[in-house]
């Protein structure tokens, strides 16, 4: 087997985004593209000599390939071991459990999230350091300034390692350890919650229906909730990883997972449903009659946490992104935890739990966690719920009647406005971030502007500063609006606004969201001047 240093070229826009670097598959297909990426990682991290690296990824198109490729790479650069799961496949809270189990020097996982795959799709990339965690903002920019700079890479020249049987291998020095995907994942979940429990409440009849989106989640949910806690065989549905995600978005939200909305509202509805993505990092609640908002559910579980083992001697305190609701500053402030505002992404969690300053955090964006990984774990999110409804017997519908009761409800839903013309968009925030300093006292459809500025983080662990992170206009009645593009598209640009109201009169609790929020919308259209300068109606998609 030889060793062969490839020359070539820095290649544009190898900058990643909110969650690793993703692109068109075929521009990850194209010659070297893939391979300056991963050189540009190696160089960031100071090489890889030595070191022992977790690899996987959730199964798209062009993953078994690209693992191929990287485990090429690391032998070619002297890494000492890399830990890859059978067939290429790791959920993304599975690569970082093995990272913090095996005590390696980091990992790389293979994907787009919750963006469709295949070849006309997207794949993407991601590096995770030592403590499981995605790549912190420095980290990410020493990788983009390598790819500018990058002349050669190193691979070597071998055949295919067979990724298919468990066990050790060799490629040159380098030693490929296969491992089931599944097995330490669902040892950890079992130390967290109580499974005796959870079974019991199956067992009674309490009927859950997973979908796992034709994603990785699949086998993980048919090892969990089927074999280990006794669900009955069918319960998983959509369970085989596919590459092309079977022709959908795996993206648990109501649009891509209407099926199963459609279940929990209809006469066969079980008493409990979930959804996860791609890569298995997010999740999706529901209930007979009733889908749960992520912000929501952050919050629920913020609040019942203690019912799980694993959880029992509370929590250290609780995050959330910026745009997130603030239904779980309420729980903050009513048992006494300290609350983080983080900008959007799960990088900005990884200090903050190292630190051992908040167990749980969340996003709006389906996306929940706690300190057992370092990235949010869908899965995870289904198993706690399901721990706490064991604990408490009350339906997922009166468990979150019961949560407004007590701490009032956060209005909330995310507009997304897709392949807007991305200078367009750009001179739209820019012109909003200019009038910012006037918009304080203004009064919009009946409503006063409070505050208005755009959020910058000063990491409290580090000291470091990440500026821009989304413009936010607060109102005196607690109303919120909150606007940024998205940091993980590979086409145009993604307008999201957030949009939140808060009530605690008991007459307006179970007011649907759309009309409750009617107000705060219509104010937002009138700040932001979307429908007049896009051209756009209405969102592409509602959250
Ligand atoms: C989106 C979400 C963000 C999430 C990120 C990665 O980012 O808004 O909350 O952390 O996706 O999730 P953006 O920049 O497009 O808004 V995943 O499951 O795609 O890794
Ligand atoms: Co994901």
């Amino acid at each position: 087997m030889q060793k062969r240093t490839i020359q070539t070229r820095p290649i544009e826009g190898q900058k990643p985004g909110t969650s690793g670097l993703r692109k068109k598959t075929r521009t990850f297909m194209a010659p070297h593209y893939l391979e300056n990426f991963v050189q540009a990682i190696w160089n960031a991290i100071g090489g890889v000599q030595g070191k022992t690296l977790v690899l996987g990824g959730d199964g798209r198109y062009f993953n078994d390939r690209a693992a191929q490729v990287i485990l090429r790479m690391a032998a070619a650069s002297g890494a000492a071991k890399v830990i890859v799961g059978q067939g290429a496949l790791l959920s993304t809270p599975a690569a970082s459990n093995l990272i913090r189990q095996r005590r390696t020097d980091g990992g790389i996982i293979l994907s787009a999230s919750h963006n469709p795959g295949g070849l006309g799709e997207d794949f993407g990339v991601k590096f995770n350091c030592a403590n499981g965690g995605p790549a912190p903002e420095d980290l990410t920019a020493r990788i983009f300034d390598e790819t500018q700079r990058l002349q050669c890479y190193d691979i070597l020249e071998a055949q295919d390692v067979d990724l298919s049987r468990l066990g050790a291998a060799r490629l040159g020095g380098m030693v490929v350890e296969i491992v089931d995907p599944v097995a330490d994942y669902a040892s950890l979940m079992a130390r967290l919650f109580d499974f005796e429990a959870i079974r019991a409440l199956i067992a009674s009849g309490f009927t859950i229906r997973f979908d796992a989106m034709h994603a990785v989640t699949g086998p993980y949910a048919v090892a969990i909730l089927q074999d280990m806690l006794g669900a009955p065989e069918g319960s998983v549905v959509n369970a085989v990883p596919s590459p092309d995600f079977g022709g959908g978005h795996p993206d648990p939200n109501p649009i891509w997972a209407k099926d199963l909305v459609d279940l929990v509202m209809g006469p066969d509805a079980p008493d409990f449903a979930a959804a996860s993505d791609g890569d298995g990092d997010r999740n999706m609640i529901l209930g007979r009659g009733i889908v749960v908002t992520p912000s929501d559910s952050l919050a629920v579980l913020a609040a019942n946490a203690h019912l799980a083992p694993g959880y029992a001697r509370g929590l250290a305190g609780v995050a959330r992104s910026m745009p997130t609701s603030r239904a779980v500053d309420r729980v903050a402030a009513a048992r006494g935890l300290a609350l983080y505002e983080t900008p959007t992404g799960w990088k900005f969690f990884g200090n903050l739990l190292d630190a051992g300053r908040v167990t749980l955090c969340g996003e709006e964006s389906a996306g929940t966690g706690s300190d057992h990984v370092r990235e949010k774990d869908g899965l995870w999110a289904v198993l706690l719920w399901l721990n706490i409804l064991a604990a408490t017997r009350l339906s997922v519908a009166d468990t979150l009647r019961g949560h407004w009761q007590e701490f009032g409800r956060n209005h909330y839903a995310r507009h997304d406005y897709e392949a807007l013309d991305a200078g367009l968009a750009g001179a739209m925030l820019d012109d909003l971030r200019a009038r910012l300093p006037d918009l304080p006292g203004q009064v919009v459809t009946g409503r006063r502007i409070a505050m208005a500025d755009e959020f910058s983080y000063a990491d409290p662990v580090d000291g470091s500063r990440s500026e821009r992170q989304g413009l936010r206009i607060g109102f005196e009645d607690g109303a919120r609006i909150v606007c940024r593009l998205s940091g993980t598209g590979t086409e145009g640009a993604t307008l999201r606004v957030y949009l939140e109201d808060f009530t605690d009169d008991p007459a307006r609790l179970e007011l649907p969201v759309g009309a409750a929020l009617a107000g705060v919308i219509a104010a937002a259209d009138e700040i932001i001047g979307l429908r007049a300068r896009t051209g756009r109606t209405a969102p592409d998609v509602v959250t």
